[in-house]
């Protein structure tokens, strides 16, 4: 064993010893034959399951939710509401196993550039690697760089908070306004929102991602240029939106406080190009650093955290990492029968893979996680949106679901309906705290009776004889009702997986994010891709700088489709630049 995959095991708190860890996933006629034979003897499993009804496992086996949950800390994952058996778990894990989950899971760890389209390392655990273990990339260990980051973020976080650290006139920060987009945005907005009641009072958060003129302005209108602090968050610093932004702001603080000078108070950086942060006019000492094998969207546990360390402080950003920590130290340990990542990676493929589900809902019953949906779309469908696998072969089964969800409650009554009665199958997770910040404890009450009747209805659902009694309670004799009586039955079987925490506390948001973080790894194993690079982002990204030369050139673009020629032809003259597309021209 190499000492990397040594130190690897090592941070999780697993003693590389007797037990033979394997720890090169090398890809033989032997595993492809494994993995074959492991997604027919899914198929063929697939029929044997598809009729069975789970109310029916239910009342067979007293003891399903004993057998189908997992706790890791303060964190339950209850996956009895499945379409599984013994034997579909056992053979999600063959499956698992076959695709070289393990050993995967390893090189991750030890910093193998598992990224292999650009070359990098993956190393979102080492942000939150606690145990003091080195982690090398091209033999450097980067722990002391990542330390050294974390120590400065809480010195400035605290110089923020504490009242130190002040506007250009001597006034107390009062707003922190970030500035990024996608991984640099989705984040840090999420978690702080999810963590508000930790939030220093008197501390405002605000985030700025969108280039729509409208959503900057919006910020901005309600901020004082004297109390503000501006975070330009961009790994590459060279985003059009975020730039664009961040000289927007940069003009209007300049329009209300005159000299660049007092800058440097205001904005500080968050990227890895010092360059480009130094040509923006931040001076590079109010800058905070991370690293290539550090991906976007993996990024909120890394310097792009800064307004998380500084709405919650040093303490709590630790318990968060403590928490993801505590995560990856489960998905390295825990065997793959009870490893919370690994199942609910398993179930997705289950049903995306064999019974043709195409969407996944996230659905959370609880305001603070309100922007979980849109964080996990990214996560999950940046990461596994793809038909061409590590190897640039095409893919051929399905991969990440079309991820979406909104807040439980109100779900329910809105889209709920098709969750229900709809003639797709959408899997969902629930997921809820048991203790509330609120004070209105009977609020949460009612939600978590709603929260836990849903999962019971989708499972149970309501057969014809249930529904004329439900008829029949009411007074009304079945027999009238008609064919009403076919829109009142619920099929159910609609599979849920529930994650119930205990409360939300940064340790515990950690572990939920890191959950997500490894169970989306593990599906891109299974299907062979590498989910940390996002080559789909860039042709539309690319044939945007050319249009929006357009827009002022002499005459409009005959280079395009006729849709796109006409389209910005139409726009050129809505907006003033008169003359008319080729296609216009008759
Ligand atoms: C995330 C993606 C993407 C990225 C944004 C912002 O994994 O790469 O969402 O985070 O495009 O990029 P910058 O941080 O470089 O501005």
């Amino acid at each position: 064993m190499t000492e990397q995959a040594r130190n690897a095991l090592q941070w999780c708190g697993i003693r590389p010893g007797a037990e033979e860890v394997r720890d090169e996933r090398a890809e033989t006629a032997e595993s492809r034959v494994a993995m074959r034979d492991a997604m027919t003897a899914l198929m063929q499993h697939y029929r044997d399951i598809e009729p069975l009804q789970m109310r029916d496992l239910f009342a067979r086996d007293p003891q399903r939710f004993d057998r189908f949950s997992v706790e890791a800390g303060d964190l339950l994952l209850d996956f009895s509401k499945n379409r599984i058996t013994d034997e579909t778990v056992s053979l999600l894990v063959q499956l698992a196993e076959a695709a070289g989950v393990p050993e995967m899971r390893l090189a991750m760890f030890r910093g193998d550039k598992i990224n292999n389209t650009e070359q990098r390392a993956v190393l979102h655990t080492a942000l939150r690697n606690r145990s003091g273990s080195p982690v090398l990339v091209d033999g450097q260990d980067v722990m002391s760089g990542v330390n050294r980051e974390i120590a400065r973020m809480g010195a400035f976080a605290e110089r923020v908070r504490s009242g130190e650290w002040r506007g250009f006139s001597g006034k107390r920060i009062t707003d922190v306004v970030n500035i990024g987009i996608g991984g640099s945005d989705l984040g840090p907005k999420m978690v702080c929102e999810a963590l508000e009641p930790f939030i220093q009072p008197g501390l405002a958060l605000h985030f700025i991602s969108n280039v729509d003129g409208i959503a900057t302005e919006e910020v901005l209108s309600a901020l004082d240029p004297e109390t503000t602090l501006f975070i330009v968050a961009s790994k590459t610093f060279t985003t059009q939106e975020t730039m664009t932004n961040a000289a927007t702001a940069r003009e209007w603080f300049l329009s209300r406080c005159g000299d660049e000078s007092r800058i440097a108070k205001h904005f500080v950086a968050v990227s890895t190009n010092s360059e480009a942060v130094a040509d923006f006019g931040i001076d590079v000492d109010n800058m905070f650093v991370f690293w290539d094998w550090v991906g976007g969207r993996f990024s909120l546990w890394s310097a792009i955290g800064l307004p998380i360390m500084i709405a919650i402080g040093e303490q709590h950003f630790s318990e968060l990492l403590d928490g993801a920590h505590a995560m990856d130290c489960h998905f390295m340990a825990a065997p793959l029968e009870e490893n919370m990542p690994v199942l609910l990676a398993l179930l997705g493929v289950w049903y995306q893979n064999y019974f043709g589900a195409e969407s996944h809902a996230v659905l959370p019953y609880d305001h603070h996680l309100r922007s979980l949906p849109a964080y996990l779309q990214q996560l999950d469908m940046e990461s596994n949106g793809k038909s061409v696998d590590r190897d640039g072969q095409p893919v051929l089964t399905t991969t990440s679901p079309v991820l979406w969800g909104a807040t439980g409650i109100n779900g329910q009554h809105a889209f709920y309906q098709l969750l229900h009665q709809g003639s797709r199958l959408v899997p969902a997770d629930f997921i809820a705290t048991a203790e509330t910040h609120s004070g209105l404890r009977h609020h949460h009450d009612i939600m978590m009776s709603n929260f836990f009747s849903q999962t019971e209805a989708l499972m149970r659902g309501r057969t014809l004889a249930e529904t004329e009694g439900a008829i029949a309670e009411t007074g009304q004799d079945p027999a009238d009702a008609g064919h009403r009586v076919n829109h009142m039955i619920f099929e159910g079987n609609r599979p849920t997986n529930t994650l119930l925490l205990r409360k939300m506390t940064p340790r515990n948001l950690g572990m939920l994010i890191a959950l997500y973080e490894h169970k989306i790894f593990v599906q891109g194993v299974i299907w062979n891709l590498n989910s940390f690079d996002q080559w789909g982002v860039e042709l539309g990204k690319q044939l945007a700088r050319t249009i929006l030369d357009e827009f002022d050139a002499q005459a409009s673009p005959a280079t395009h489709d006729a849709s796109t020629n006409n389209l910005i032809s139409r726009y050129r003259r809505m907006t003033g630049r008169e003359d008319l597309a080729p296609g216009e021209r008759h």
